[in-house]
């Protein structure tokens, strides 16, 4: 099987491609024999959405979900100079106990595996896998939180290590040019700079924090570089603050989606997608409906773009089925279905998204959570303690959760606790299909109604299925005029709410789905085709977020 990549469309079989259940990975390495003496560990960007590894016949590791990664020590399984099997078992099936949740059915000609979310249920080994050496005495960990006193940066850091309790710890920061910037010593400690260069939206400036731990003798033991970007991110009152001045979103929900590869991590699409944000003045998207690849965060890093980080909770709601509003027949949270060791899962997935994103300066806010039912008390205590935990864990970000349509302002009970309000909304596509003049009306009217609770709202998702080529001078739906005049009421809509900080279209690209009666060939509302061709919408949201063109 190639990796990275899904396994889904590597066979032209369909019992290949809607397989579910644990599949097989195995290769074998050889572990250079210079390596001898160090730490060996094993590690995975993801495997979706669990895997259990062996060394040989020795079980060194298990992870469970699907975009964070994982690894395992593996120095007494290996032996430096000589080959070793790797055994993976990749596990794409999902329960009420997994995120994102789902449920296999027993049907008449099956079992068969169904969920909520409006994605392909792609899986595999999705990002590179690495062999690495450390010393015996190393690092294990670095954060930075930077803050700014006028033109002054301050960087708190922490480290933690492992190893010899004698190391000490010696930090050197340095510019863009490689310049020494601060220096300092201890396992954890604060940095100022004078006349900082900040890390700001479209200006992505980045310093190099070089973390080292010495023994007595001053030799070095280990060392790490870790970029900083120096900004602050705040909320105050509607506004919505990157160093102190009010940011306006512009930009896509995502998916990481190709074809053959499906999920599996690319470098070339993955400048090609950034190339196209660039062309159409994106300055931001949302990781909809996972954590993206680390290459995306460290190239948004570099660039300057702004990215709302969403951990894998799709889903979570038993009102919405592929983009089909109806009851599916269970009820959302219950001792049976979606309960405490499903919220242990997602606390678990925010835990290591946070661990594995924080010193990322491109993440602005963190979305726990995509269209959750969230108008009934179930959901507000399922919620709350997510909140608390997220919170606790990183005090740098504003929180919050991607609200649905049929929780709307006033039933939702789960916007109380979130610091911005991201709202998805499709008026004039699910609802008033077809009619721009009732739904700009409804939209605006429920738009004022959030704007009550003095939150900034970033509205994470309007869009409509689009057929490319297919045409109407009346703008029906699905047409590239349609689109258009979609785009266009939304934004004359925004324009009017002073609390909307942003607006990010569903979707950049086209994407796979399930099959469905509301799908064709895949989720239609890219801007772009699957294959990146643009739509017309595309040179319309290019005129209006490019001030240069
Ligand atoms: C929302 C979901 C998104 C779907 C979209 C749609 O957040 O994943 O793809 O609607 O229906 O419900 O296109």
């Amino acid at each position: 099987m190639a990796v990275p990549a899904s396994f889904n469309e590597i066979f032209p079989d369909p019992a290949a491609r809607d397989y579910f259940g644990v599949m097989w990975y195995q290769t074998t390495v050889r572990v250079p024999r210079g390596w001898a003496g160090q730490r060996i560990a094993l590690y995975f960007e993801s495997v979706t959405h669990r895997a259990t590894v062996w060394v040989d016949d020795v079980e060194v590791v298990s992870h469970e979900g699907g975009y964070t990664p994982f690894e395992a020590d593996v120095t007494e399984h290996v032996r430096p100079g000589e080959e070793s099997l790797i055994t993976v078992a990749v596990d794409n099936t999902l329960s009420f106990q997994s995120i994102p949740p789902g449920v296999i059915e027993d049907t008449s000609a099956g079992k068969r595996q169904r969920y909520w979310h409006d994605f392909f249920n792609y899986a595999g080994i999705h990002r590179p896998v690495w062999l690495s050496a450390t010393p015996p005495t190393h690092l294990t960990d670095v954060a930075v939180v930077t803050s700014l006193d006028g033109s002054t940066g301050i960087i708190d850091y922490t480290t933690a290590a492992t190893g010899d309790d004698e190391a000490g710890v010696r930090v050197v920061l340095r510019d863009a040019t490689g310049r020494e910037a601060a220096v300092g010593s201890g396992g954890t400690g604060t940095l100022t700079v004078d006349n900082v260069h900040r890390w700001a939206p479209g200006a992505g400036y980045l310093y190099d924090l070089e973390v080292q731990l010495v023994d007595g003798a001053d030799t070095v033991l280990d060392s790490y570089h870790q970029p900083v970007g120096v900004r602050t991110v705040a909320v105050a009152g509607n506004r919505f603050l990157i160093n102190g001045e009010p940011f306006y979103f512009t930009g896509f929900g995502m998916h990481e989606d190709h074809a053959v590869i499906g999920k599996g991590h690319n470098d070339a699409h993955l400048l090609h997608d950034f190339e196209l944000l660039k062309w159409i003045g994106a300055n931001s998207f949302r990781t909809s409906h996972y954590p993206y690849s680390q290459e995306v965060l460290d190239y948004a890093d570099r660039h300057g773009i702004v990215v709302i980080d969403e951990t894998a909770a799709v889903g979570l709601n038993m009102g919405i089925g592929g983009g089909i509003f109806s009851s599916q027949g269970y009820t959302t949270f219950s001792a049976e279905t979606i309960n405490d060791r499903t919220r242990e899962v997602h606390a678990q997935a925010i835990r290591e998204l946070v661990a594995r994103d924080k010193n990322h300066p491109c993440v602005v806010l963190w979305s726990i959570a995509n269209e959750p039912e969230s108008d009934t008390e179930g959901a507000e205590e399922y919620f709350r303690p997510l909140f608390d935990l997220t919170r606790e864990l990183d005090r740098s970000r504003p929180v919050g959760f991607v609200n649905v349509m049929l929780a709307p302002y006033g039933k939702c009970r789960v916007s109380q606790f979130a610091d911005v309000l991201m709202l998805n909304r499709y008026y004039g596509w699910y609802v008033y299909t077809g009619d721009l003049e009732a739904a700009e009306q409804a939209w605006e009217q429920e738009l004022r109604g959030w704007s009550n609770d003095n939150k900034p709202i970033i509205i994470t998702e309007y869009g409509a299925d689009t057929y490319p080529g297919l045409h109407s001078v009346t703008a029906e739906p699905w047409t590239e005029e349609y689109q258009i005049a979609y785009l266009d009421m939304n934004h004359r809509v925004f324009d009017r709410i002073d609390a909307v900080v942003g607006e990010q279209v569903w979707n950049f690209a086209d994407f796979m789905t399930t099959s469905g009666i509301m799908r064709v060939g895949g989720n239609k509302k890219g801007v772009f085709t699957r294959d990146r061709q643009p739509k017309a919408a595309a040179y319309a949201l290019r005129r209006r977020w490019r001030k240069d063109v």
